[in-house]
């Protein structure tokens, strides 16, 4: 019989490279999908299966983790053998919007999921993983940090991260539940979300090069993060569900850039060499050299990126690096992709899309590029 998986956020970045990673290792694959006006399964979409065929190893629920019963229904339904809790309002910017929301999602889900698999009898068969954060460090106490390192979440979003992360240990303690917290780093790739840091450089800069855009909008360029690769964490999700014992670990790759580096990077990929003068909301970032064929749209001089204090926070995660020794030692896990080469796959990805709008609009198509930003 193959394992059963239930993955709440599939549509996600994580859940996405998480339902083909488990699909490739046998497991039927159960994700929650929320019900939206547009489609929301882009990145699912080339692993779906017909579900009128039989045999069909990838299976979509409508849910959300604000509904219990929803959530109770399709545990009891599915009974998997492992839940992988992704489900998320995930932007750090935007739970200082919608504070209670993201603490209904982000934390009482985390809770609704244990407390039904226990409602059901389903805790000693059913093994939890919960998708914890780095911004739990937010004021960090210890550099680097590790799994001991205590924590001072910086933002709604990292408060209710923190109960989630509590929950889950207390149901592996009072309940014996095999329940896990995966502490993960930054992680992104071409399906990162396009208004986290990393992505809304990758992108904006592919649509500056090809004229979709003039400029980019930054908050604060001098936050440094330790940026991994999503293929490489998912991986990581699954060994942790794989122990005899049920523990929690940092997953990251030990090395800290600023978002600065990572647009010179971008940058770099699009054949533009950059300067960045002034300080604070003053910085800008001037071209002074472009090289190759593709960055058409960009001239020396012409100012890339400006700062726009609406992107700043009301509190800020200055600096995060982690030490992932645990994780190396005990599960053997060691990251693949480093951040530069990920960024250089990134890039690779939005100047296609970039270039496909251009060839439209060079043949008399409207193409509305979406300016949307985070
Ligand atoms: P994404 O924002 O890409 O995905 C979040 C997923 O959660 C989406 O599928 C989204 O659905 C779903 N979701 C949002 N609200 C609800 C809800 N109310 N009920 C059910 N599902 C919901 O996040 P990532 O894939 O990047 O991250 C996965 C998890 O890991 C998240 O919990 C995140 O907080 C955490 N994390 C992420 C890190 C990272 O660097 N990426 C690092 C550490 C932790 P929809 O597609 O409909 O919006
Ligand atoms: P983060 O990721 O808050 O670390 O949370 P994000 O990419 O949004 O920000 C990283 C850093 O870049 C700074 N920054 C900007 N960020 C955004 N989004 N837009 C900007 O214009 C901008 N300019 C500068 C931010 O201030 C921040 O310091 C991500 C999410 O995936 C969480 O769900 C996850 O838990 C953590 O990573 C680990």
């Amino acid at each position: 019989m193959a394992k059963k998986a239930l993955i709440t956020g599939v549509t996600g970045q994580d859940g996405s490279y998480l339902a083909e990673f488990l699909l490739e290792k046998g497991y039927e694959v159960h994700g929650i999908k929320r019900r939206a006006s547009l489609f929301n399964t882009q990145r699912v979409d080339h692993i779906y299966q017909d579900p009128h065929i039989d045999n069909a190893r990838f299976k979509l629920h409508y849910g959300d983790l604000t509904d219990t019963s929803n959530l109770t229904r399709i545990l009891r339904e599915v009974e998997p053998d492992e839940v992988y809790n992704l489900g998320a309002q995930s932007h750090v910017a935007v739970s200082f919007e919608a504070p209670e929301y993201t603490a209904d999602v982000d934390a009482i889900g985390a809770l609704r999921l244990l407390e039904a698999a226990r409602f059901l009898g389903l805790e000693q068969k059913t093994r939890f993983y919960q998708a914890s954060t780095s911004e739990l460090y937010g004021l960090v106490q210890e550099i680097p940090q590790k799994e001991t390192t205590p924590f001072h979440p910086r933002s709604p979003y990292a408060v209710a991260k923190m109960y989630a992360y509590w929950i889950t240990v207390n149901y592996r303690e009072a309940y014996g539940m095999y329940a896990c917290n995966g502490i993960l780093f930054n992680h992104e790739s071409p399906r990162r979300g396009e208004t986290f840091v990393t992505r809304k450089i990758t992108r904006g800069l592919s649509n500056i090069a090809q004229g979709h855009e003039k400029c980019l909008y930054m908050g604060n360029i001098d936050s440094l993060r330790d940026w991994g690769h999503a293929k490489d964490y998912v991986r990581m999700q699954w060994m942790m569900l794989q122990q005899d014992v049920a523990d929690d670990f940092v997953i990251a790759t030990g090395v800290q850039y600023s978002v600065r580096e990572f647009i010179t990077w971008t940058a770099a990929e699009l054949g533009i060499a950059l300067e960045f003068t002034g300080t604070g909301v003053g910085e800008i970032a001037t071209v002074i050299a472009v090289t190759g064929n593709k960055a058409p749209a960009v001239k020396v001089g012409d100012v890339l990126m400006r700062i726009d204090p609406r992107y700043f926070r009301p509190a800020e995660v200055e600096t995060l690096l982690g030490d992932p020794t645990k994780a190396k030692e005990k599960l053997g896990w060691v990251p693949e992709i480093t951040a530069q080469e990920m960024c250089a796959e990134m890039v690779a990805e939005d100047l296609k899309v970039a270039q496909r709008h251009a060839l439209l609009k060079a043949h008399g198509h409207d193409v509305p590029v979406s300016l949307e930003n985070g």
